[in-house]
């Protein structure tokens, strides 16, 4: 590759990286949509709220609506695909500390990205095993006394813990 060509490749690279910084500073905060009766799992179609346990919901820089998961399960199955990570800004779960496990309220949504979650607990959501959310750790650590499992956080959950829930 000639030098010429490299050095245009570089300048391409940081204008993208810097049109991308631009546009997720400015980017329109979403507040969490309450999921209605008819709504389907974005990822596997069930009728999210017939089952039990924390949903949640993500935002796409391409569409105005939530995308909505049956399951904290399915929104991370989906989200950790790397083809849906770059267009995701923003995720939301349930709070779990404010809302009955067999039916979780709309009003108590808290960002993903700073909930802690259990896992290996004995809890089931609408796929079976699932993250048990919490806005906040204390509550997540009552709850894995209660119900087993061990507590973790976001940066912790990737495609293979999902898998293997
Ligand atoms: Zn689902
Ligand atoms: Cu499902």
């Amino acid at each position: 590759m000639s030098s010429i060509i490299k050095i245009s490749l570089v300048a391409l690279l940081a204008v993208f990286l810097t049109a991308c910084g631009n546009d997720s500073s400015t980017a329109i905060v979403k507040q969490a949509v309450a999921i209605e009766s008819g709504d389907e799992c974005h990822l596997c179609g069930m009728i999210i709220t017939q089952f039990p346990g924390p949903k949640g919901e993500t935002f796409s820089k391409h569409a105005e609506q939530a995308q909505k998961f049956c399951s904290t399960r399915d929104m991370f199955a989906y989200y950790l695909q790397p083809e849906n990570k770059g267009h995701t800004i923003q995720l939301y779960v349930h709070d779990m500390a404010k809302s009955h496990w067999d039916r979780p309220d709309d009003t108590h949504f808290t960002d993903a990205k700073t909930a802690w979650y259990v896992i290996e607990h004995s809890q089931q959501g609408s796929m079976g095993a699932t993250l048990a959310s919490f806005s906040d750790k204390e509550h997540a650590n009552s709850f894995a006394k209660e119900f087993g499992g061990r507590v973790i956080d976001f940066t912790q959950i990737d495609t293979e813990l999902v898998l293997n829930l």
